[in-house]
């Protein structure tokens, strides 16, 4: 049974932080920690920390701003995280909270309701306990019946729940799957170093998908395919971890935040993911000139444009590759959906498009869609 993307929503927090503010936190929180260091500096025993700059940031990644889910504590030199406060076990738990909030968005675009629904997949980066799921919460949540998992393969977390979804439809085993990704990565990103405190921001995505044979010819985006592929690396890595209480042996702090090799993910990754979207369009005997729009992954500027030049053979035209990281920064799985979110309305039946999405894993995934039109 094929199946189609009939609705999607997002969430956003409602605390935005440009680079200027971001970088001025930083700042204090650098000449704090110099301050604080200076014996050890001196000795050599440690290295002094350098400050970030706007300009650099938009330079090196075209990132601007960022939403969070709370603001004041991220921007406290001496916390640099959120203030989130703890929730009682009666309570929805935030990330069930924010998955709620743009599952609903998506339903509601689809003329569906929480109990139309049949398989709940949260598909992200980072979760805020092993269980029970928070997919069971949100399903939950929702009034959804059949089943509800959560699944983590990092940035690429969203298209692989797709295909997941797009799998369950396909067996018949559900009929209609919302997948979500609540991205809240300012919990885990590490705002005290210049090279990572600009990277991420925080928002929810919501992709609902349904048996196409019950569309009775909505508007929708068919998969007509889907691609994955995944290659060990640990130049993304996070060892924070249900292990680290019993391991025997000093980690440092850092090791239990995000952390990569930027460059070098940079390198490796762009032409692994134009192979991978090259190859999945060579399958299905497609040519990149018969593809309107890329929604991709949203981690670098530099790269997308790369990716999309090495795809299309050509520099993108506007709007043919959105971007959104100017507005959001990197939010992790969340990023190619909300690219998808904001820019499809104007495509017309027929049009093809690629949903893309790559990261830590290294992990990459690609989502060719079709738009079907009002029958
Ligand atoms: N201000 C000023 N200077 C800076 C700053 C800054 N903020 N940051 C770094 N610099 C300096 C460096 O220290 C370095 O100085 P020096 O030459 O003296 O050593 C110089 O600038 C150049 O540094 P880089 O070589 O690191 O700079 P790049 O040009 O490579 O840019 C980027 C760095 C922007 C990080 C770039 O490499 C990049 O975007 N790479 C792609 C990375 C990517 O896509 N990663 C995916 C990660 S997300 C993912 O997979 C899932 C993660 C899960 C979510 C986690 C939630 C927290």
């Amino acid at each position: 049974m094929k199946c189609a993307i009939t609705g999607t929503g997002l969430w956003v927090p409602r605390y935005a932080i440009g680079n200027e503010e971001l970088v001025a936190s930083h700042r204090r929180a650098v000449a704090a920690w110099n301050e604080e260091h200076a014996a050890e500096i001196a000795a050599g025993r440690a290295e002094a920390r350098d400050p970030s700059t706007d300009a650099w940031i938009v330079r090196a990644s075209g990132i601007r701003s960022r939403y969070v889910i709370e603001k004041t504590g991220v921007l406290d030199p001496a916390r640099l995280r959120p203030h989130l406060p703890l929730r009682g076990e009666q309570e929805l738990s935030v990330q069930a909270e924010i998955s709620v909030a743009a599952a609903r968005e998506a339903l509601e675009r689809a003329g569906r309701e929480g109990r139309d629904v049949d398989a709940v997949l949260v598909a992200c980066s980072n979760l805020q306990r092993p269980y029970p799921a928070v997919a069971i919460e949100v399903q939950d949540a929702l009034g959804a019946g059949g089943f509800a998992y959560d699944l983590n393969v990092a940035c690429s977390s969203a298209t692989f729940g797709i295909q997941a979804a797009a799998d369950a439809i396909a067996s018949g085993r559900a009929r209609r799957a919302l997948v979500i990704s609540p991205e809240i990565t300012s919990g885990h990103n590490n705002f005290a170093l210049r090279e990572y405190h600009f990277i991420f921001g925080d928002a929810c995505t919501a992709v609902l998908l349904e048996r196409t044979d019950e569309l009775a010819g909505r508007e929708s985006f068919e998969v007509l395919s889907t691609r994955l592929a995944t290659r060990f690396s640990s130049n993304i890595r996070n060892d924070f971890g249900f292990l680290n209480r019993a391991e025997d042996g000093e980690r440092a702090p850092e090791e239990l935040l995000f952390r990569q090799n930027g460059r070098q993910v940079f390198r490796e990754v762009c032409p692994l993911v134009a192979e991978l979207i090259l190859g999945h369009l060579a399958d299905e005997k497609l040519s990149p000139a018969e593809v309107r729009r890329l929604w991709l992954h949203q981690a670098n500027l530099g790269m997308n444009e790369l990716i999309a030049r090495s795809v299309l053979g050509r520099d993108p035209k506007p709007g043919e590759a959105p971007v959104i990281l100017d507005e959001f920064a990197n939010t992790s799985s969340a990023g190619s959906v909300i690219a998808f979110h904001r820019h499809h309305a104007d495509l017309a039946p027929g049009d093809l498009g690629i949903l893309c999405s790559f990261g830590a894993g290294y992990s990459i995934g690609s989502v060719l869609l079709r738009k079907r039109g009002r029958g």
